[in-house]
């Protein structure tokens, strides 16, 4: 009776609601005892780890800066599943729905211990959210409907064996079974909005950082010149706000370090090893530097890109201090949460302005881009150089080890690429016929860009006029007039850089080491 479609149907439902228990009470022990074991935030983590050079390009095509959401609601369509699945097999076969339910709780487990900065309950969660789901789905399986009822207590054969009680009234036990199945899923909702409302409450490393007052400069940057804005609607603004700034990284749980916690150790091919405190690096004599950030996985006209005034103190002072042998040539930066970056040693103890930055545009780093410490190299990739929440720098040797992303398929060293980019007029955006503005930005950090050409149909090549560089480690405004005539036209850009290398046209993709071509729009003029 019930192998029906109704029982199998009743079956799949018990299943999604025991796990949206287990997974429910699964967060809430981790929101109490390990808040960064998250079941579902330990799964992603693993999942984003194991994930090769196409994945994640994949992920960040897709779905651009909302990849992480995107990858929690797969798991939460994958677990979905599996759990229907489970009752099911828990109809047909007990204990084996049972057994799937332990075995996802254990590759929670697994995804957890293993993390980067596991704590030692970490386990503790996967493994509540596992039994939990498999206790409510066995009590779940015996209440769905029309199940022969076994009673070995109250009414044993004359040979004690168990003999099935007669069914009871159909509409009172599909009420039961609805009642125990929604209660059941309820009970886990509640348990996960209780989860997140008490990591938010928790936040006091927000609370920390919102209450710091950074020190001031030793070392400001010159005033940003007037005509480094072009000021026109829809072009990127010259210096990125914090809130519109890109964010991209592995994490899927924000780290939460307290200043007071933080400390950078230098070590590896060194002759002293050198460890500093947040209050040790606040003393120092800091530096104000604007420097554009690039992802390598920026497409061309891609928008994983911005600028910033950076404060913080030159990297190649410490490593001063550490003393590199002569045979380094790598430094590897390593962030709490495992996530480890490939310097050329050069880039870090150049002139340039490679720094511990605990400031960005005038506050504190915000969480996401670090707090309270990451590192900014100009003219690197952030993949190879840009490490958030930055606790360790090994000094060492590319022939000796590798970044994150060089293990995944990316290459292990990262200089950025000169590109140009169209924003004005914007994508899709219909143009009225008449006097008109093209305007972009232009890009190659350290290296800095001389010039930017325009080609409106394929005609010759004009040059558009560029605004003031705020300096080589940063993008640059451009903008040309245009007088727009009705009817669909094609326009390009390319960039000259400063030691005159011309944009190539070559289309290549973001994988390994960052994406070029120039940078075209269709746009419609109309009368
Ligand atoms: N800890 C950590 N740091 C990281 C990453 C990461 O995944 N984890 N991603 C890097 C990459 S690929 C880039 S492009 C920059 C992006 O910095 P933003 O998010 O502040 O823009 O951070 C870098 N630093
Ligand atoms: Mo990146």
């Amino acid at each position: 009776m019930a192998d029906t479609a109704k029982g199998r149907w009743s079956a799949a439902g018990a299943g999604v609601a025991a796990a949206v228990l287990g997974a429910g009470l699964g967060e809430l022990t981790a929101a109490i005892i390990a808040p960064g074991a998250s079941p579902f935030a330990a799964i992603g983590s693993a999942l984003i780890d194991l994930a090769p050079a196409w994945a994640k390009e994949t992920a960040i095509a897709l779905f651009g800066t909302n990849d992480k959401l995107a990858l929690l609601i797969g798991i939460g369509i994958v677990l979905v599943a599996a759990a229907a699945a489970a009752g099911l097999v828990e109809l047909k076969r007990p204990p084996f729905g049972l057994a799937i339910m332990i075995a996802f709780g254990g590759v929670g487990v697994l995804a957890a211990v293993t993390r980067a900065n596991a704590g030692p309950f970490d386990w503790v969660p996967s493994l509540v959210a596992g039994i939990m789901a498999a206790v409510a789905l066995s009590l779940l399986i015996a209440r769905v409907p029309g199940r022969p009822r076994l009673s070995a207590a109250t009414s044993s054969g004359p040979d004690g064996a168990p003999v099935a009680l007669p069914p009871r009234e159909p509409a009172l036990e599909r009420r039961t079974f609805i009642l125990w199945t929604v209660g059941t899923a309820a009970v886990g909702l509640v348990a996960t909005v209780g989860s997140s409302l008490a990591r938010a409450g928790s936040r006091a490393v927000t609370i920390v950082r919102d209450a710091l007052t950074l020190p001031t400069p030793a070392v400001t940057a010159p005033p940003i010149p007037a005509t480094a804005e072009l000021g026109i609607s829809g072009l990127a603004p010259v210096v990125t706000p914090n809130a519109q700034f890109y964010r991209i990284d592995t994490a899927l749980i924000v780290p939460q370090i307290a200043p007071a916690d933080w400390s950078l150790r230098i070590h590896g091919l060194v002759q002293n090893e050198v460890t500093i405190t947040w209050d040790e690096l606040l003393a120092l004599p800091l530096e104000e530097s604007f420097t554009t950030l690039a992802c390598v996985s920026n497409n061309v006209g891609g928008d994983l890109i911005g600028n910033a005034l950076w404060l913080g103190y030159p990297i190649r002072e410490l490593l001063a201090r550490a003393a590199p042998t002569a045979d380094a040539d790598m430094v590897l930066s390593k962030s709490i949460d495992g996530f480890t970056a490939s310097s050329p040693i050069e880039a870090l103890t150049d002139a340039r302005n490679a720094i511990l930055a605990v400031g960005m545009n005038g506050e504190p780093l915000p969480a996401e881009h670090g707090f309270p410490v990451r590192m900014v190299v100009p003219g690197l990739y952030g993949y190879v150089s840009a490490t958030k929440w930055v606790t360790e720098l090994e000094v060492t040797r590319f022939d000796k080890a590798t970044g994150y992303w060089t293990t995944r398929g990316w290459s292990e060293r990262g200089p950025i690429k000169l590109q140009s980019r169209i924003d004005v007029p914007k994508k899709q955006q219909g143009v009225k016929a008449g006097e008109s503005v093209i305007a972009g930005v232009a890009w190659q950090q350290h290296v800095g860009v001389s010039g930017v050409e325009v080609q409106i149909d394929e005609g010759a090549w004009q040059p558009a006029t560029l605004a003031t560089a705020i300096s080589g480690d940063t993008w640059v405004q451009w903008s040309m007039p245009w007088t727009a005539t009705v009817g669909d036209h094609l326009i390009r850009c390319r960039a000259t850089s400063a030691t005159g290398e011309l944009q190539t046209e070559e289309l290549s993709r973001t994988d390994p080491d960052g994406a070029t071509g120039w940078h075209e729009r269709f746009i419609t003029v109309f009368s």
